[in-house]
């Protein structure tokens, strides 16, 4: 049974067609620098924003319209696998990503809740033999049902801690059997609501022994993957612990976590923390910490994760520049952690959103390529930093010199000369770079 009758296989027809559902600058297959753009981006659907959101809000009743609405429990949850595939399929996605409550009901105890997954997870194990669609990763949500109020692994509950470690344990299992090539670790609850109540330090201590048993779990079921955090100042909860990359990487340093982990990152989260998408990726990347992304986009006139698919070509342009600065995502891939608007409600839509977002990386891809082909950035940067490849700037990188050869060498100095900084111009290069590769 087709779910999604009104799209065909979405193909690539190139920037002047008028098909809405068709590829205008992602083409799968097109090589850029030896490989092709499907083995660049690495795209993967969110299953909890494509198959499980209704359009809720604070304020109002969901409003989307899907096919499976007249099902429940694990009928509705088999609908969900079959429409996946075909959405996969259509869209040509190589990857997919989910939460343990999305693709399985909970039961009523821990016992029925996991051999609910067992049914759906061999049903997805099936369907991914005569499909390429591989799991980018899988996670465990640890902060929609009530018992993980105080946190997770954070919470003042051990009962909590316990449970949590029960469903982490269940989510590497699937990992193993799915062949997911990460798993994450996003922390909704796990920080706090106000310090009146909170034992910080025992709360980032136990999250740090939670994160070593499933290290060492992992290990003896053979699960060899990326272990990925993935960062957020707030939302749900006031203050969470892996607020941004630099606070995510000192709690990995000081526990040492940071063999087995690297970081997800995620558009809107940067925002949020108050950095760009592109400072949380440069802060990873130069610390060999980028695992993957979540391919999304916020809105600056509201102050939460709205989600949006990622059509901002600019923003897209900087974050390509840092991924393939960084040699690619390896095992990571860019995965749409993004939801039509709650206006926007037929399936037609689920198309149209992962369309936009494709095509806008893809956009991406080929501007950032083209500025690193072209050392539009590099050759500026390096001769503004070419002081320290000479003289005294050589003797500093090279750890050869000390406060007072250094006072020496000022005093001697009849004056400091600066460069200019030239932001507005290398702006105007990008903007030309964009309209050229649109042009093309
Ligand atoms: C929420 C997060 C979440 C994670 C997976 O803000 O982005 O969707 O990606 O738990
Ligand atoms: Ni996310
Ligand atoms: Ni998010």
């Amino acid at each position: 049974m087709a779910y999604f009758e009104t799209v065909n296989k979405i193909k690539y027809e190139g920037a002047k067609s008028t098909n809405p559902f068709a590829f205008k600058y992602y083409n799968p297959e097109e090589k850029i620098n030896g490989k092709t753009m499907e083995e660049i981006l690495r795209y993967s659907v969110a299953y909890w924003h494509t198959f499980n959101a209704d359009g809720t809000d604070p304020f109002g009743a969901g409003t989307a319209i899907r096919p499976w609405d007249h099902l429940k429990g694990l009928d509705l949850a088999k609908a969900r696998v079959e429409a996946s595939f075909e959405l996969f399929e259509k869209l040509d996605a190589p990857f997919f990503a989910f939460h343990d409550v999305d693709i399985s009901p909970e039961g009523s105890t821990l016992k029925e809740t996991n051999e609910n997954l067992d049914v759906i997870v061999a049903m997805i194990k099936d369907y991914m033999k005569t499909s390429k669609v591989k799991l980018l990763w899988n996670t465990a949500n640890m902060f929609t049902n009530p018992r993980y109020t105080h946190g997770a692994a954070t919470s003042p509950n051990a009962d909590v801690f316990a449970y949590s470690a029960a469903k982490v344990k269940k989510g590497l299992e699937v990992a193993k059997e799915l062949g997911a090539e990460n798993y994450v670790f996003w922390g909704g609850r796990e920080g706090y609501e106000t310090l009146l109540n909170t034992d910080m330090k025992l709360e980032m201590d136990n999250l740090a022994r939670f994160f070593h048993m499933a290290v060492d779990y992992a290990k003896e079921i053979g699960l060899n993957v990326p272990f990925l955090i993935e960062p957020k100042p707030k939302e749900p909860t006031k203050h969470q612990y892996d607020f941004d990359v630099a606070t995510g990487l000192a709690f990995l340093q000081k526990y040492d976590l940071t063999d087995y982990f690297k970081f997800n990152i995620e558009a809107n989260h940067a925002t949020l923390a108050g950095h760009t998408f592109e400072h949380e990726l440069r802060t990873a990347r130069i610390n060999g910490m980028l695992g993957s992304v979540d391919a999304n986009q916020g809105d600056t006139l509201l102050g939460w994760d709205t989600d949006e698919f990622p059509t901002d070509l600019y923003t897209n342009t900087l974050a390509m520049y840092e991924i393939l600065k960084n040699g690619g995502l390896g095992k990571g891939g860019l995965n749409f952690d993004a939801k039509v608007r709650r206006g926007s409600f037929d399936t037609d839509d689920l198309f149209h959103a992962h369309i936009a977002g494709m095509d806008a990386f893809a956009v991406g891809l080929k501007v950032a390529n083209k500025l690193i082909e072209d050392k539009v950035l590099d050759s500026f940067v390096e001769d503004r930093y070419s002081s320290y490849t000479q003289g005294i700037g050589l003797d500093i990188v090279e750890g050869k010199t000390n406060f007072r050869e250094l006072e020496k060498y000022a005093l001697g100095l009849t004056g400091v000369k600066n460069q200019s900084g030239r932001t507005e111009r290398l702006k105007a290069q990008i903007n030309q770079y964009l309209l050229e590769t649109l042009n093309a």
